[in-house]
């Protein structure tokens, strides 16, 4: 049997960034990775890229609520690799109920290993007590067997208390692991043991779509950029995003190479990725249904490309 391990956590609390430090420090393990994101280009799976693992991707949507299907099959794939991976780890899209993926550890020929929430330190209280993503943000901490308290960097001493304190009220079960950049020795995260009774994982019932738990509707704006730009021109575009995007990444040609755009919530950064093979210039954007506006999205990108063109 191949242990299998759910790697969940809201948009941008820093899944990939796990999953490479993972790959950077193998320590002998293969790897599996099956890697879910919202764009029609999968962007997280660009930017893993190491030889020692294999890779499926599912793309397109969130595999917790449409990609049943997909997803036995991107399983059975990653098993039928040769050299068979000696773990297999799925990145869950950041809105993915981490429960309803745990049940795939009853594929044929995997188990169970645990769940991996990961949160950003500095939002994830904020994030709890919003009115549209609280539940799922609060579900993900108590289904978590280790919780990784990432971005210790961007909170205080004091923080860093008070997050200990009330994440043990939150989720008490869980271990709690602080982290910057998502360090996680491998020998802990494979390690982690589901603590979930067989009684309370049921088996996916696949004649139907639904699953246990609806989070809220998140919708997605997806942006095929024509050409380079300068990465001052990027910049100019960032500033002007509405509060509504909760999320935005991409890969993008500039006068500085390849750029990968990385935004979450206030937060930006843009960093050179010249060694990224990646198969188109686009930028993919969420945020949540009914207050997500895609059409003013690509009314600010035509205006912006409109003005730099004109330029
Ligand atoms: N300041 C700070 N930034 C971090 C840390 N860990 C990750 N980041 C940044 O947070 C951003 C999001 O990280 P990702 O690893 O892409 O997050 P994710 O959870 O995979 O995001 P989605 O798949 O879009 O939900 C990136 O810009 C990371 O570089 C950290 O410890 N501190
Ligand atoms: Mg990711």
């Amino acid at each position: 049997m191949t242990p299998y391990t759910v790697i969940g956590g809201y948009l941008g609390a820093g899944k990939t960034t796990l999953i490479r430090h993972l790959l950077e420090h193998p320590e002998g393990q293969r790897l599996g990775l099956l890697i879910n994101d919202f764009g029609a280009i999968n962007i997280d799976a660009a930017l893993i890229s190491n030889a020692n693992h294999n890779t499926v991707e599912l793309t397109n949507g969130c595999i917790c609520c449409s990609l049943s299907d997909g997803f036995d099959e991107a399983l059975s794939t990653l098993l039928d690799f040769n050299p068979r991976p000696d773990h297999v780890l799925v990145e869950a899209s950041g809105v993915a109920d981490v429960r309803t993926l745990a049940q795939y550890g009853h594929h044929p020929g995997l188990s169970l290993s645990g769940i991996i929430v990961v949160i950003d330190s500095e939002t994830i209280c904020q994030q709890a007590e919003d009115r549209y993503v609280g539940n799922t943000v609060l579900r993900h901490l108590l289904a978590a067997d280790l919780i990784l308290a990432n971005k210790q960097d961007l909170i205080s001493e004091q923080e860093r208390k008070d997050l200990g304190l009330w994440l043990s009220e939150k989720s008490p079960q869980s271990l709690i692991w602080p982290a910057q950049q998502a360090a996680l020795p491998i020998e802990i995260a494979l390690g982690v043991e589901s603590r979930a009774q067989e009684q309370s994982m049921p088996q996916l019932d696949h004649a139907s779509s639904e699953h246990a738990f609806a989070h809220p509707t998140f919708a997605r704006w997806v942006w095929q950029m024509p050409y380079a730009v300068t990465r001052q021109a990027l910049e100019g575009f960032l500033d002007h995003l509405p509060s509504s995007v909760i999320r935005l990444k991409g890969l993008i040609d500039s006068d500085q190479g390849v750029l990968e755009i990385q935004v979450v919530g206030a937060r930006r950064t843009l960093r050179k990725r010249s060694e990224i093979q990646h198969e188109g210039q686009q930028l993919v954007a969420i945020g949540l249904n009914p207050h997500f506006d895609a059409e003013s999205l690509d009314r600010l990108a035509n205006d912006w490309l409109a003005s730099i063109t004109q330029a």
